[in-house]
């Protein structure tokens, strides 16, 4: 039977609002007719102030929930391109991205971080760097979430750009 879009792996993360707990997790993949053709139960706990990420694959063959940890979903800080765990005041998160971006500078270790405006994008562009000595020094926006604490990557965007070394402040 045909699946359509085809096979395809998701990421769920779970973030209690309140004091947390214990928790099911079912997910199921339906044929047209509604049948049910695979499906996988999780269970598991997640306490307040914690994000549990899992991963979803899902294929009309296999349905898994793996809970992933470590190096995934790595946590950082908007706008800390230098990776030093330090925005507010600071000059040199600009000069690092424009000097990769630019300069042929060093890779960021977490580019998600460098997207200091958070659309996504930080190939080609100004716009970040930008955003960065706007907000140290004209007073401009800060960086959105995950700022100023660590915080974990926002789907789709941080995950394409992904954060390959999380600073040490948010390991
Ligand atoms: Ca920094
Ligand atoms: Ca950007």
């Amino acid at each position: 039977m045909p699946f359509l879009g085809g096979p395809r792996v998701d990421r769920l993360l779970l973030t209690p609002s309140g004091a947390g707990g214990p928790f099911r997790l079912v997910v199921s993949v339906r044929g047209p007719d509604g049948a049910v053709l695979a499906s996988a139960e999780e269970r598991g706990e997640v306490l307040a102030g914690e994000t549990a990420f899992y991963r979803l694959d899902l294929s009309p063959e296999r349905v898994s929930i793996q809970k992933e940890t470590g190096e995934v979903g790595g946590e950082f800080i908007r706008g800390d391109c230098s990776g030093d765990g330090e925005v507010a005041g600071s000059v040199t998160d600009g000069i690092a991205l424009l000097s990769y971006l630019f300069l042929g500078g060093a890779e960021p270790p977490c580019l998600a971080a460098c997207d200091a405006n958070g659309d996504g994008v930080v190939q080609g562009q100004v716009t970040d760097a930008i955003h960065l000595f706007s907000f140290n020094f004209l007073g401009g926006p800060a960086p959105p979430a995950p700022y100023p604490d660590c915080g974990p990557e926002t789907p789709p965007g941080d995950e394409s750009l992904s954060c390959a070394e999380p600073p040490e402040k948010c390991r």
